[in-house]
């Protein structure tokens, strides 16, 4: 391969590069994968019993089998290496290791984590643990799950328990995964688990998940004073649309994405956050302390990227409904313009470039990950292919984006394409398909599509 084709050689094509270093991989999440949830002392998470709940999810599906990755991950890790994948980020299931919340640690649960490590490394793959990608033990949520701060308090025990166990080979560990989706698709606009539709609840969960976060850093630290520390947000890029877009847009902004950055990287909830949410709630439930415990120092921010909100306020009353914004309710987004993915979500490549450069402007010294992107498209097996070229486009365009980002100053540093393989996609069961790979559910067999073959040959040239 010439010098100018390789990763980090600089300008192709009136574009710079990847820089040197920098990590291709892919992501996948514990309950949407795994399956063998009854399996070696693994209790219920609030998603199996939100699952098995009549109309919660699309079709009745649940995660009971999933891509039964708990016995194929050999398999699944030999995929990854024909990929060519340089890192893998998993998470891990709390309902596995410590299967009633708080207490004993279950070992047979860590072990299979265990397993997992030592074969990514064993292929060259580094390991990026996720402690918190949504399966809350179902025994917490019967104590008030992520409404109370005891929740916090367990999160953080359970997580010092899997860095003393796989903190010799796992370097770098994010505490949770989407928080917002956690707090307000859960506890605000019920169409995640738990269900709840409470805009106090939601606020609480969302401060005690905050806790959760910066006390699970200390915990980490305590054990491994090295390691790489980190967090996803899936963080929205609001679009203003005419006079009240940028009041609209700011008050999303407050409670989709400062009220995390505010108090984990700032040491401080947005004044006007807690003005927009004051008819709701006083915040009685931020104790003295818990700011400090929130701002931890972190390593790098990993950010999810998928698409953008066109908004405005709402002309006229707006009815009261369940929403995963609170007290931001009076914000209408407008109904997404095409093309659209399989989720109905616009496609928006500029969107992430303005996301990142905006968080380096904001946090200059903060190195930056790409944990999630990617897309579902309503792919369908021919001739024993998936031609998925609108993932591919999708993908290339959002490569580009980050490339962009990177030109303009951004200190990124990796891009993991989201996902790995179908898998159960939350609400919406087995209907929505984001996988590079393809699963057949009846047969478990795995069919890497176009899309993969692509990002195989990205990763191995750098070229686009
Ligand atoms: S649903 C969602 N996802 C997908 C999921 O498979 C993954 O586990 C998540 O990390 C793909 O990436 C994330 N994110 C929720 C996006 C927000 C939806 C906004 C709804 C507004 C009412």
């Amino acid at each position: 391969m010439s010098a100018a084709g390789m990763a980090g050689s600089g300008r192709r094509g009136g574009r710079m590069g990847f820089p040197e270093g920098f990590v291709f991989g892919s992501a996948t999440a514990s309950y949407q994968i795994e399956g063998a949830v009854d399996e070696d002392g693994r209790r219920p998470s609030i998603w199996d019993v939100f699952s098995r709940t009549p109309g919660r999810t699309v079709g009745g599906d649940t995660g009971d089998v999933a891509d039964d990755h708990y016995h194929r991950w050999e398999a699944d890790l030999d995929l990854m290496t024909t990929l060519g994948l340089h890192a893998y980020r998993f998470s891990v299931a709390w309902p596995r290791v410590v299967p009633e919340g708080r207490g004993a640690v279950n070992r047979k649960g860590l072990d299979f984590y265990s397993r997992l490590v030592d074969g990514l490394l064993d292929r060259g793959i580094t390991p990026v643990a996720t402690l918190y990608h949504w399966d809350l033990p179902q025994v917490l949520e019967d104590e008030g799950g992520w409404r109370e701060r005891s929740t916090a308090e367990a999160f953080a025990t359970y997580a010092g328990a899997v860095a003393e166990a796989l903190g010799d080979r796992v370097d770098t560990w994010t505490t949770l995964n989407e928080p917002w989706c956690a707090a307000f698709l859960g506890y605000g606009a019920g169409v995640h688990a738990p269900g709840a539709t409470d805009p106090v609840a939601a606020l609480r969960a969302a401060h005690h998940l905050n806790l959760a976060h910066g006390l699970a850093a200390q915990a980490i630290r305590a054990q491994l004073p090295d390691a790489k520390l980190s967090v996803t947000l899936n963080l929205h890029v609001f679009r203003p649309e005419g006079p009240t877009g940028p009041e609209a847009a700011r008050r999303l902004d407050a409670v989709g994405n400062r009220i995390w950055l505010g108090p984990m990287l700032e040491g401080a909830y947005p004044a006007d956050l807690l003005e927009d949410t004051a008819a709701l709630t006083d915040w009685s439930f931020v104790q003295d302390g818990d700011l400090e415990a929130i701002r931890q120092p972190i390593d790098v921010l990993g950010v999810n990227y998928y698409s953008t909100s066109h908004v405005r306020l709402h002309e006229g009353p707006v009815e009261p409904a369940p929403s995963p914004w609170s007290g931001a309710d009076v914000v209408e987004i407008l109904p997404p313009e095409g093309p659209l993915t399989d989720m109905g979500w616009n496609i928006d490549p500029a969107g992430l470039t303005d996301l990142l450069v905006s968080l380096h402007e904001r946090y200059p010294d903060l190195p930056l990950m790409v944990t999630e992107n990617g897309a579902a498209f309503p792919d369908v097996v021919e001739d024993g292919a998936v031609h998925d070229a609108d993932r591919i486009d999708y993908l290339r365009r959002h490569f580009a984006a980050a490339q962009d980002a990177i030109e303009a100053g951004v200190d990124l540093r990796g891009y993991f394409v989201w996902s790995l393989l179908d898998n159960f996609e939350w609400a919406l069961g087995y209907s929505k398909r984001f996988g590079i790979v393809w699963v057949d559910y009846a047969t478990q067999e795995r069919l890497p599509k176009d899309s993969a073959r692509w990002y195989a040959d990205v990763i191995r040239t750098g070229d686009l």
